[in-house]
């Protein structure tokens, strides 16, 4: 496939920055975010919003980063190294949001933000206070240039249970009348077993995206490497479905290049890149 042109060494990179969680693992999170962002040629800046205790079995406990520190992370990249994109994971909380959504409109960011709306690990282990949702639909996605759900993050956030095309679309427009400019529904292995759709939509036109699905149970931190390698490549100036139909044959490649680490899910890997 082609990827984003690399710069020149000794030349500054397009920065993109991760509003994110730590994985102690090193699997998802912030993470997976600087692995994509690096091998797509990009400078990863990082504003972590809280700190996961994990390991490939699952999330234990997690300690939430101070609001001023957080919103401290984004000015201090913001306002000296400047962005090109940006994109959100987990957020933990409420506040956290709220901090975020302020600082974006206080330093009057207007570059593309990618909002992945990360509530909950892939063993269920929460990674959203459940009164924050709220936030998420009020304060981040009216900024959002994107917002990308999974299936069961659209169960959570308009109550649709994803079944079929048409359950798809109706996801896309109650996602879409919250305020972001787009809606990717990522449909996972909906229409058959053999292939992974996903649904992007921006008030008028429907896009459907199609890959072939990987099989494998190293899938950790899937969701974020698409929303990163998105970002890179809106960060590149592409127009928002070039830059899904991105990110969507990048996480192809990472979930084919996945491996097995401790006892639980393996992660995806952007550094076949290396090979
Ligand atoms: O993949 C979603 C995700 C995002 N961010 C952090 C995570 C996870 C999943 O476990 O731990 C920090």
């Amino acid at each position: 496939m082609n990827y984003l042109p690399l710069p020149p060494p000794g030349t500054t990179p397009l920065r993109v920055l991760t509003i994110a969680g730590s994985d102690s693992g090193g699997g998802a999170g912030i993470q997976a975010d600087m692995r994509t962002i690096a091998m797509l040629g990009g400078h990863a800046c990082v504003a972590v919003t809280a700190v996961t205790v994990q390991n490939s079995l699952g999330v234990r406990t997690f300690h939430e980063i101070p609001d001023d520190i957080v919103a401290g992370q984004i000015d201090a990249v913001v306002t000296d190294i400047g962005i090109q994109a940006a994109k959100t994971g987990m957020m933990a909380s409420a506040t956290i949001i709220t901090t975020v959504a302020q600082t974006w409109r206080r330093l009057g960011v207007t570059v593309p933000l990618v909002v992945d709306p990360v509530c909950a690990s892939m063993h269920g282990d929460p990674l959203l206070a459940q009164d924050a949702l709220d936030s998420l639909r009020a304060e981040l996605f009216p900024l959002a240039t994107l917002v990308t759900p999974n299936l069961d993050e659209v169960r959570l956030l308009v109550d649709i249970d994803v079944v079929d095309g048409e359950s798809q679309r109706a996801a896309a427009k109650a996602l879409h009348a919250m305020g972001p400019r787009w809606v990717l529904v990522k449909g996972g292995h909906l229409r058959s077993s053999d292939r992974s759709s996903d649904l992007l939509y921006d008030g008028a036109d429907f896009h459907e995206f199609d890959a072939p699905r990987v099989p494998t149970t190293n899938d950790h931190g899937g969701g974020d490497t698409l929303a990163a390698a998105v970002a890179c490549a809106l960060a590149h100036g592409f127009s928002v479905p070039e830059a899904v139909s991105f990110g969507k044959r990048w996480v192809t490649e990472c979930l084919r290049a996945a491996y097995p680490l401790g006892g639980g899910h393996g992660p995806v890997s952007a550094l076949f890149r290396l090979a």
